[in-house]
């Protein structure tokens, strides 16, 4: 399979979970853009169709539809094998996918709970530090896995630094309202990964498709504007 023509990819760039696809299917040669959500809503009975889930990715190959970025990841990754540097060493293979799971559960999972106390006046203050404390455990992990050379695992662009780079961009803009000014404080081996990352290809570019989506959407939302953003 030499191009991503066949499949379609449903979401915004500004959903790091979107914009990790978009990078592994870069980094396997595969162009993959996302196309917006059919029915022009998650929870549109269009896209229910596609996904059940009503979640952001979604990829549909032909009579297959696929939801959760990490396992579309791994089906682009099984789709070009001849394309994935990673899959000729399993222990390289897999810590990519431990830091890639460290970002979907012990980050972004600690992270989502708080959304919805960014509209409170007055929000539960004990829950908030809890998902805080949950949130520094996660980064805590992390730190102890990263092995920045300039790449998150090493000297080549791997799954950890697709499922990364969008998490930390999306995460560095949220968390000063809750008190965290700079995620890579206290974590070394992050802020060395994230000073070579922010502003190199093949990041920037995504970061910055995916920052002009956050703008237009807090825009159009009546969200105020974010430091950074
Ligand atoms: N577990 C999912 C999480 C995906 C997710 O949280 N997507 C969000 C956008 S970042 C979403 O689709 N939310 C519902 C919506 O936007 O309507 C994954 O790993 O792909």
């Amino acid at each position: 399979m030499a191009s991503g023509q066949s499949l379609h990819l449903y979401g915004q760039m500004m959903s790091p979970f979107v914009a990790r696809v978009v990078l592994v299917a870069q980094s396997l040669g595969l162009d993959l853009q996302p196309e917006a959500v059919p029915g022009g809503d998650t929870s549109s009975p269009e896209f229910r169709a596609i996904n059940p889930i009503g979640q952001v990715p979604a990829l549909v190959h032909d009579d297959l539809w696929l939801a959760e970025g990490e396992v579309i990841c791994s089906y682009l990754r099984d789709l070009v094998p001849e394309h994935d540097t990673e899959r000729h060493d399993p222990a390289v293979a897999a810590r990519g996918r431990l830091v890639a799971r460290i970002v979907d559960l012990y980050l972004m999972g600690a992270y989502i709970p708080l959304i919805p106390f960014r509209q409170q006046e007055s929000p539960d203050q004990a829950a908030i530090d809890k998902q805080m404390a949950a949130f520094k455990d996660g980064l805590g992990v992390l730190e102890a896995v990263l092995s920045p050379a300039p790449f998150a695992l090493g000297s080549t662009l791997g799954h950890a630094d697709c499922a990364l780079a969008p998490a930390i961009d999306y995460l560095r803009l949220m968390m000063p309202h809750f008190g965290m000014a700079d995620l890579t404080d206290g974590h070394p081996k992050l802020k060395q990964w994230w000073s070579y990352a922010q502003e190199r290809a093949p990041f920037a570019p995504v970061f910055e498709e995916g920052q002009a989506g956050l703008r237009a959407y807090r825009v159009d939302h009546g969200l105020p504007p974010l430091e950074g953003l």
